[in-house]
Order: C-alpha cells, then structure tokens, then sequence
C-alpha cells in the first residue's frame, strides 16, 4: 500500500477563540492537503485542539467554569470556523480525548522503561502565560525572555527527560537532512541553538499546583506537561501504541506545519522524543511567519485579533482565502490590513479572474446561445491555450516547495493573458465579420478561452475551492477533480457542454465594504 500524505497543524490552545492566524496555518494545510487529492494521493490532514495545563485551567477558572466543561464549550468554536473556511480535515483530535490520554502513558512507560526518564528537584523561574520554566541566564532583566512578563521563582520535584543525552543525534540529523527544518533561516536558528548544551526538560507538573492535566503513570503526584502530552498528539492519531498496521502506513509525517513560534518545540523536543522511542522524525517542520497588524504579532492576549468569520461574511470564503495565500512567501512575516485585502479582492478577484469568467461567459451566450463552439481548426496562432495546459507543471513545481504564492502568481499569469487575448482578438469584431464569412475566428477565440477559463477553474480547486466548483460546474464539467499531467493538458470541454453565466463571480463591494 502506498504511504499516506500524513500533515498536520498545531494543537491550538482553546482559552480564546482562534483568529487570523489559526486560520491562516489551517488554510495553507488544506491547500496542500485538497492538492495533494487532486493529484489522486492518499491524504490524511490532521488538526485539533490542545486542552491541558495553566493556561486553559486559568482561563477555566476565570469563567468560574470546570475546566471539562470549559474546553467542551471552546472547541465547537474551532470546528465552526474550520467549516466555515472551507478546511478540509480528516481528523479533529482533542488532547482530552481518551484514546491519546492512553497513548501519552504508552510513551511515558516507554521511556521510563528505556532509561531516558529520571526524578529531580527544579528551581526555575516560571512564565505562567507561555507554560515555560527559565534557567536565570535564560531571563531579560529578571523577566520571561519570550513574552517580557514576570516570572515565579519555583523549586519542585519533577520527573525529567533526557534531552542532552540526544544531543548530539539532532545536531547530525539536522545537518545531514537539510529538508527536515524549513525556511532555513528557522534551520540556523535551531543550529545556532543547539550549539549551547541542551538542559533536560521536565515534563511534568505537581498536582499540588496544576490538577489540568494527563495523569503522570506512576505518581499519582504529578501531571504531564502540556507540551509533552501535546506534541505526542502527532503519533496518537497515525495509533502508536494501538494499531501497528495504521502507524506503519501513516508515520512519518510529511510536514508539521507551525508558526515562527513553536519551532524549538518540534524540531528540537519533539525528534528528541521519538528518537528516543525508535521512532522517525517527521519528515519536514515547516514554519511559517507571522500576521501582524499595526507592527505587532496577531495574538489572542494582545487583543488585536480580526475576526475571520467577519472577514469571510463581507468577502468570501476563497477571497479570505486567496488574500491569506498569495500576500507572503510562506517563512515571511505578513503585515494585514482589511483595506489591502479589499484592494485584492477588487483588482486580482473581481476585475481580473471575475472579468474573465463574464466576459467568455456573456460572450458565449450572446453569440453561440450559450453553447460552446465546435472547433473544426483548433489554431488561433496564440500560446494561450499551451500557457493553461502548463499551468499543471508550474503549480506542481511551486507547491512541492510548499509555495503557494508562487503557485498562485502563475494561475494569475494566465488569468491576466486570458484577458489581454480578448482585447488583442476582439471577438465582437469577429462576430460582425463573420456574419458574411465562413470564417472561425470567433469560434476558434472562444472555444480557446473557454478552455483556459476551465482549466483556470481546475486547478484553482486547491485554493479557492468554492469559486473552482462554481467554474466547473457553470461549464457542465466534473467539480471533484482528481488529475495527473496528462488528464489536465487535454481539452475538457466537449460538445454537448453548455454554459451557465450565474452571478458575480466576486461581486463589487459595496462602499461601505470597500471604503473600511
Ligand atoms: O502554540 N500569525 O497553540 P496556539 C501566524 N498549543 N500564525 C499564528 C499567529 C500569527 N499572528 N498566531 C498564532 C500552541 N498562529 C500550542 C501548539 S502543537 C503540538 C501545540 C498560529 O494556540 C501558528 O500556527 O498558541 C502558531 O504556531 C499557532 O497558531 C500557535 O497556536
């Protein structure tokens, strides 16, 4: 059996409903999830929510809420918004779920059995908002060196695992499998890391202080560590532990996709564990940038949060979409504003891909009757409809990269073509020509810009799902596409097939929308 395309997101925190930049790594997973289907591949997309520790226990406990009761509430907020974007997952999971509690306690017995875990006492300075422990020299000025907050002074008996004796393993996996970290700039920044000696981490909590949690195996004392019981989420869904037949088929991992900010984490602690489990690494950490707006970092505790949802109900699903894929080089930070998405909406979707569509659209029913011409000669002396036909090999190129910008900007190309060919060919021309003529300008014009319009539409179907379904189907063509080189550098469009205008593809803002 071939392996399945296994890729995940990260476990989002449930103590605040998710924002742009929970939706902004989702959507990049169920491009690369929905391109890999079109592609016919066996795809298992993976994404959830990360429910223990402090940080949700507070948030619990603020609500005057038992912190059960609380994550039960949180998590329908994830999965509306997942819907509502059009995320195509395959399986939600929950580190409350009882299958991965049992999981979490197969690793830690695992490890204990291997040597690789040991009990200690800790003195640490402790950041209760980030759930991390700093060494004194870790600290800025006596603050959390990653959030500038203060700190607690903190010595307890914990149980630890051995990080530094797998240190020198990552720095060689690391060096020789460039793939594994990406962009390389996060790459370097780990190297540079790893060059100071790695501290043991401590991956559990007393009760005495955080009840939140999955039960240490043998202390009735201690609760895992959030992110330890977190990270092991990747191989509870692939059934480590449980299902050997599944695991074999799912693990590696293809890609954990993260943002800039959990890096260390899975490209540090988490090879670090399944090496230690006689486990591969996943094959590829890919970190993104981040959102940011006025300067700063998108954040729930920042408060600067946008809410997608309003995004998605005044522009759409795929322009939210479409804005999200094509502003930055994923690795790069992106600066969001409303007004530049409208700007987007306006000049790449409504004038450009919308124009397109009614303009073949309205042609076609104002000179054929809504029917697609016969071609008898298929030459119209233009490389549009070679340009469309490649648009395969170019979109492919860019997203084994995991590189949908590029991919983008080369659909846009030919979108932009596609117009021009209409103001150089001048179909309305043609049309009164022809009229005392046998000649097949006109349909030979058409019929080459439907084909691009169709093809356009196919391959947009990882990306913009709903407005490639709309194409598809308005040209009486198969919207749930599974495609290989050569399907796709065919002609789609057959005889008998019609066209169906419909409304506005992207229809213009109203001045209220575009003027915000
Ligand atoms: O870190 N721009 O959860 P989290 C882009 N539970 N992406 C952003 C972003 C921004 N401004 N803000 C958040 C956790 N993200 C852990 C993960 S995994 C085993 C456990 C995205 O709710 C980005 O993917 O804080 C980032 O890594 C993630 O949300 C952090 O989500």
């Amino acid at each position: 059996m071939n392996k399945i395309f296994y890729l995940t997101t990260p476990l989002y925190y449930v103590n605040a409903k998710p924002h742009i930049g929970h939706a902004y790594t989702n959507i990049l997973c169920d491009t690369f999830a929905r391109y890999r289907r079109f592609r016919g591949e066996k795809v298992f997309f993976l994404t959830g929510t990360d429910e223990h520790g402090t940080k949700i226990e507070k948030a619990a406990r603020e609500q005057g809420k038992d912190p059960r009761q609380y994550v039960d509430e949180m998590v329908p907020q994830f999965k509306e918004l997942w819907s509502l974007l059009d995320i195509r997952y395959d399986h939600f999971i929950r580190t409350t779920d009882e299958e991965h509690k049992t999981v979490v306690k197969n690793v830690l017995q695992q490890l204990e059995k291997a040597g690789d875990i040991y009990k200690a006492a800790y003195r640490g300075w402790y950041c209760t908002p980030c759930e991390s422990f700093w060494t004194k020299l870790q600290l800025a000025g006596g603050l959390c060196p990653d959030c500038r907050r203060e700190v607690q002074e903190l010595s307890e008996e914990n149980y630890f695992f051995k990080l530094s004796k797998y240190q020198s393993w990552l720095v060689s996996y690391i060096k020789e499998n460039l793939e594994f970290i990406q962009p390389e700039i996060r790459r370097n920044e780990i190297i540079s890391f790893l060059k100071e000696p790695l501290e043991d981490l401590s991956i559990t909590r007393p009760r005495s202080r955080l009840s939140w949690g999955i039960d240490y195996p043998t202390s009735k004392e201690h609760v895992v560590y959030v992110w330890f019981d977190a990270l092991v989420n990747y191989i509870t869904a692939a059934g480590y532990s449980v299902d050997a037949t599944r695991f074999e088929n799912y693990w590696p991992a293809d890609v954990h996709a993260v943002g800039k900010d959990i890096v260390r984490q899975h490209a540090v602690y988490w090879p670090i564990m399944l090496h230690a489990l006689g486990l591969k690494p996943p094959k590829k950490v890919l970190a993104h940038g981040w959102w940011t707006m006025a300067g700063a970092k998108v954040s729930k505790s920042r408060g600067n949060a946008v809410d997608p949802a309003e995004l998605v109900k005044k522009y759409g699903v795929d322009a939210f979409r479409y804005f999200l894929l094509h502003e930055v080089t994923i690795g790069n930070d992106g600066a969001f504003s409303e007004d530049l998405l409208a700007e987007r909406y306006t000049t790449d979707l409504a004038n450009n891909l919308g124009n397109l569509w009614f303009r073949i659209a309205s042609m076609l029913e104002k000179y054929f009757g809504g029917k697609i011409p016969v071609i008898r000669q298929s030459h119209t002396g233009d490389d549009l409809l070679e340009k469309s036909f490649r648009l395969w090999d170019d979109v492919n190129q860019a997203m084994k990269n995991y590189d949908p910008r590029t991919a983008t900007s080369k659909i846009w190309e030919v979108i932009t073509r596609a117009n021009q060919f209409i103001e150089e060919k001048k179909p309305w021309v043609l049309a009164r020509r022809e009229k005392d003529s046998d000649d097949q300008g006109l349909e030979k014009v058409l019929a080459t810009l439907v084909e691009c319009v169709a093809h356009v539409g196919g391959i947009l179907s990882p990306f913009l799902p709903e407005t490639s379904e709309k194409i598809l189907k308005r040209l009486q063509l198969e919207s749930e596409l599974t495609l290989d080189q050569e399907s796709f550098s065919k002609r789609w469009i057959k005889e008998k097939n019609k066209i169906e205008r419909g409304e506005a593809l992207f229809p213009k803002l109203d001045e209220e929308k575009a003027a915000s």
